[in-house]
């Protein structure tokens, strides 16, 4: 590189360099639980995909927060999820957003929604959201979410062992066509409990025994091989307890260990396609919650090396639920070229917590992680998600280049807008196999 071409940025402009850079990096979103204007999207909200007032604030996250400011014994979790979803959505607006100011990540996440769709987030009620809502068409609203989120792919999360959702795989050959959206096929309860899971494969024509006799591995390799081929799946996914644990030899302890080593692994090194583990949820601590009554756990890092370890020829991506775990698996990561790092799950989806993992997972893996996905469950929430994560990872890098900097080495924005686009975009689309 000659001498003119080095940069010598002054704080700002490099600040300024580096958060455009982000800014107009498109980002492929590598986990969501978004659904395709195909799955449905009546304005009655039938169908599975959500978007809109009423979905964006009855959001689980906000429904949990809503109970913090009007207990159960004032409001019992029966009659909450007895009111309509309009009801329901009312009621927190009036606690989290009228009463109280907005100050939680998942209410904040709200309020830049509305203000990047031009909406002014201070009504007292939500009429005036409502009739805006109600004049977008879902196909449109979806390009006009996507471009004000800047994502050029929402992946799904498309789960075989959700009757509703399987059946509508099962009637409509098509689920899988539209382009903004790539499936991902998901499969716990074959991992977490394969009883019901060999119940549900008996009833669609697979011959499995609870046993494991018979065809039984055969009949699980075919009905892998055979979903990921009618979703179009770019991966497949679980999301595992703190306890999952894969053992260091062979035999194997259990159900899962079995399935993962003699169906999973062997049907995805074939279709040279990862395996997504999301490790540390502990579903139900509150079930009268339903969906927001789930929280995390810390989980032993063991099972991802003795996956990576005993399975070189497979890929995992892997993200761990617990702050705790987030160092040692970074650590792994330096040691297993087939472990891709990615985002910040769920209650680790938040500003002071994305900029500590983001700091370490620079530190530790330089560009070669995901640092995001948004696991948006409204469509809408991709704006605030990505709003919120850009700005996080925009100052991260910016200090990281501001050190490369004192130590005598400077970068040029063409190395800027090369790493933001690997780390937003290219890394996963690299890791699956999707074109960059
Ligand atoms: O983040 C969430 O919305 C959770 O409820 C879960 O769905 C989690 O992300 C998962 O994928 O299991
Ligand atoms: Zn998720």
């Amino acid at each position: 590189m000659t001498e003119q071409t080095i940069q010598r940025l002054d704080p700002a402009a490099l600040a300024s360099l580096v958060s455009t850079a982000v800014a107009e990096q498109p980002v492929t979103d590598l986990h969501t639980h978004v659904f395709s204007p195909l799955f449905g999207a009546s304005p009655d909200h039938h169908g599975l995909m959500l978007w809109g007032i009423d979905d964006l604030v009855t959001y689980h996250y906000l429904i949990a927060e809503v109970f913090r400011v009007v207990p159960s014994n004032e409001l019992p979790y029966y009659s909450f999820f007895a009111m309509s979803k309009q009801e329901q959505a009312d009621h927190i607006w009036k606690h989290l957003f009228v009463e109280r100011t907005p100050l939680s990540e998942a209410c904040r996440g709200v309020i830049t929604t509305l203000s990047k769709l031009g909406l002014d987030p201070h009504e007292k009620t939500l009429e005036p959201y409502r009739q805006w809502f109600s004049e977008q068409e879902p196909g449109a609203f979806v390009d006009k979410v996507m471009q004000v989120a800047n994502v050029d792919q929402i992946t799904m999360t498309n789960a075989f062992f959700d009757d509703n959702e399987r059946h509508m795989w099962m009637h409509n050959p098509d689920l899988a066509g539209d382009a903004r959206f790539a499936p991902v096929l998901r499969i716990d309860k074959l991992l977490l409990d394969w009883p019901a899971a060999s119940n549900v494969l008996r009833e669609c024509g697979y011959d499995v025994r609870v046993d494991f006799s018979g065809q039984t591995m055969d009949e699980i390799t075919r009905m892998l091989h055979e979903w990921i081929e009618k979703m179009k799946a770019v991966y497949v996914a679980t999301s595992l307890p703190p306890e999952f644990h894969y053992p260091t030899l062979p035999p194997e302890r259990n159900h899962a260990d079995r399935i993962i080593r003699d169906a999973l692994l062997p049907v995805l090194h074939e279709r040279n396609m990862p395996w997504a583990l999301m490790i540390g949820a502990r579903r139900g601590a509150n079930p009268a919650l339903q969906a927001a009554g789930d929280m995390g756990g810390r989980a032993d890092i063991n099972a991802v090396v003795n996956l990576c370890r005993q399975f070189q020829d497979n890929r995992f991506m892997v993200t761990m639920l617990s702050r705790e775990n987030q160092h040692e698996l970074a650590v792994v990561a330096r040691k297993f070229g087939n472990l891709f790092v990615f985002g910040c799950w769920w209650f680790l989806n938040n500003p002071s917590l994305i900029e500590e993992m983001t700091r370490m997972r620079l530190e530790l893996l330089g560009t070669t992680f995901a640092p995001q996905h948004s696991d948006a469950r409204i469509l809408d929430q991709l704006v605030y998600k990505w709003d919120h994560s850009r700005k996080i990872i925009a100052k991260v890098l910016t200090d990281k280049y501001s050190d490369l900097a004192a130590s005598g080495y400077h970068v040029t924005e063409e190395q800027i807008r090369k790493d933001v686009a690997m780390l937003l975009r290219d890394n996963y689309r690299k890791f699956v196999g999707l074109p960059t």
